[in-house]
């Protein structure tokens, strides 16, 4: 038996959650920008990612809304790749993804460096389909699947944690599956995590 996290349920159906319009972006128009608090802003086409390191992996797919989808088969750019070329600046701690069609998930910058963590452009072998957030999405699979950003288009970082779409609504700023963080109860931490980018 697989393990899945606490409250999910595994599902064979891999169902395509969107919240609003779904954005058409064609392969020649993507671009991705990393910028904020880092030394070395870039801006990036589609050819340019194919043109970078590439990998494939196998990760369980969590929503949620407690279905669990396992072995999702995904190949990209590792972001942690991205932000070395980057170079965040010490201050940088969290991050903003941010979407063609306007939707934003917040992350820490520590979980963006987890080697897992793709802009995925193939899913189960395919270019990624345009309802699954193609040409590219971010994967964060660790977290909750409103994490993983379909269409992503940036990813700014920050000196603090500023919340994204769903975060702003009540949902958990961070979304550990395997804590169950699903809904944020109590202030979020803003304050331990400006502490914690002191190196002290
Ligand atoms: N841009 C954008 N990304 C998004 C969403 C969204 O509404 N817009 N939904 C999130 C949620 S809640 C989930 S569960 C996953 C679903 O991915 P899927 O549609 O490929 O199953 O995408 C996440 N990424
Ligand atoms: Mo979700």
């Amino acid at each position: 038996m697989a393990q899945v996290p606490p409250g999910q349920i595994v599902t064979e159906r891999f169902p395509i959650l969107t919240y609003g319009e779904e954005p058409r972006i064609p392969k020649e128009a993507w671009r991705f920008e990393l910028f904020g608090l880092v030394e070395a802003p870039f801006t990036l086409t589609y050819a340019d990612l194919l043109a970078l390191p590439q990998v494939e992996l196998t990760r369980d797919f969590h929503c949620v809304t407690r279905w669990s989808r396992l072995d999702v088969v995904w190949r990209g750019v590792r972001v942690r790749d991205l932000l070395e070329r980057a170079q965040p600046r010490p201050e940088a701690v969290a991050a903003l993804a941010y979407c063609y069609g306007g939707y934003t998930t917040n992350l820490l910058l520590e979980d963006l460096l987890r080697e897992d963590v793709l802009l995925a452009h193939t899913l189960f072998g395919k270019p990624l389909p345009p309802e699954r957030g193609g040409p590219v999405r971010l994967l964060v699979p660790h977290l909750y699947a409103w994490k993983s950003a379909k269409w992503v288009r940036g990813i700014e970082l920050l000196d603090r944690l500023e919340l994204g779409f769903w975060e702003k609504l009540g949902y958990h700023w961070r979304g550990d599956p395997w804590r169950e963080e699903r809904f944020q109860e109590g202030p979020v931490p803003a304050a331990s995590l400006r502490f914690r980018s002191k190196k002290t």
